[in-house]
């Protein structure tokens, strides 16, 4: 697991990563390679994914209807509190209410959208008391508590499949720790105190840690060991990844709409007769095909 997230990452942190599904269609990080399980690609407007996972679920339900023999289904779907704030999660839940949908809803309020914290969120209590709103059986879980996380989504799933199905909605508390992401620096919006209270007070991996040790399950050789080896693993990753060869340059346009649109073809040639008129400005070579990958078709 380790190794493709790792090797996903480094392929798609510069351009789609040859032979990902993805093509034009999505920004670079965004994991979408090779979805094994029932999984939808990640994309970047917030909140896109309640509705769609709503209507997944409606599908699901009438599929259900129409052949019983199929094994139940339902739709896990995750967000985080700041996603909570957009239209679509009140449209979504809205639906899968009237419509009695077999979805989970699983927000994880870590108290922050970026730089909003919750208190410029919402005034209500949380995002639960949401769910009671649209007439939705909710629960709210100590989101560090990787049991009791585990244990509410699995009485979620039986809940959502009863009576022909029905939405669920479980909001996990917890306390992001981290910046947003690597082009972010919290401390200008937040006091560093709080966050080191936070680490000490209530950390998951450390309240997770304790447990194990206390069973005998952990110890500090086996983290020193595991900790070594996952590092290995991820440089070994890295390492691959790099040599990967970068996707085709026709994938820069393909995928985005069905049909490549005309502007999409304009822009291409552009890019061709830039290319062709500037030969020695662009390093062809670590791009899949080189100059060729730019054709419409791989043919
Ligand atoms: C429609 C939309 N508006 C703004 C953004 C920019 N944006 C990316 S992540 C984010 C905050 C999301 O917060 P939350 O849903 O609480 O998730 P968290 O990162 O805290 O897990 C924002 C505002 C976006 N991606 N899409
Ligand atoms: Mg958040």
């Amino acid at each position: 697991m380790v190794k493709i997230m790792a090797r996903a990452a480094t392929c798609q942190s510069t351009t789609a990563a040859a032979g990902s599904t993805s093509s034009g269609s999505l920004v670079p990080v965004k994991r979408t390679r090779k979805l094994t399980v029932s999984q939808h690609t990640i994309s970047s407007p917030l909140a896109t994914q309640i509705p769609q996972a709503a209507g997944a679920a409606y599908a699901l339900k009438i599929q259900a209807l129409q052949n019983p023999q199929v094994d139940p289904r339902i739709v896990a779907c995750y967000f985080g509190e700041g996603a909570a704030s957009e239209g679509d999660f009140h449209a979504a839940l809205n639906i899968a209410a009237t419509r009695s949908c077999p979805v989970v809803f699983i927000c994880r309020n870590n108290g922050y959208a970026i730089s909003t914290p919750t208190l410029e969120q919402y005034r209500g209590d949380g995002i639960a008391s949401r769910g009671i709103g649209y007439g939705i059986d909710t629960i709210r879980v100590d989101g560090n508590d990787i049991f009791a996380v585990r244990e509410v989504t699995k009485e979620a799933r039986r809940m959502a499949l009863e009576n022909g199905g029905k939405p669920v909605l479980i909001e996990a508390m917890s306390y992001r720790v981290s910046h947003h992401s690597t082009s972010d620096d919290s401390f200008a919006y937040r006091a560093r105190i709080e966050v080191e209270d936070w680490k000490r007070r209530d950390n998951p991996i450390t309240r997770l840690r304790k447990w194990m040790e206390h069973q005998g399950l952990w110890d500090e050789e086996k983290e020193k060991e595991a900790r070594s080896q996952i590092r290995k693993d991820i440089l070994t990753a890295f390492a691959d990844a790099e040599k990967e060869k970068k996707s085709p340059l026709r994938d820069m346009f393909t995928d985005v709409y069905e049909d490549l649109s005309e502007e999409s073809q304009g822009q291409m040639k552009e890019l061709g007769r830039l290319l062709d008129e500037y030969p020695g400005e662009y390093d062809l070579s670590e791009f899949e095909g080189g100059r060729k990958g730019l054709k419409e078709s791989k043919e």
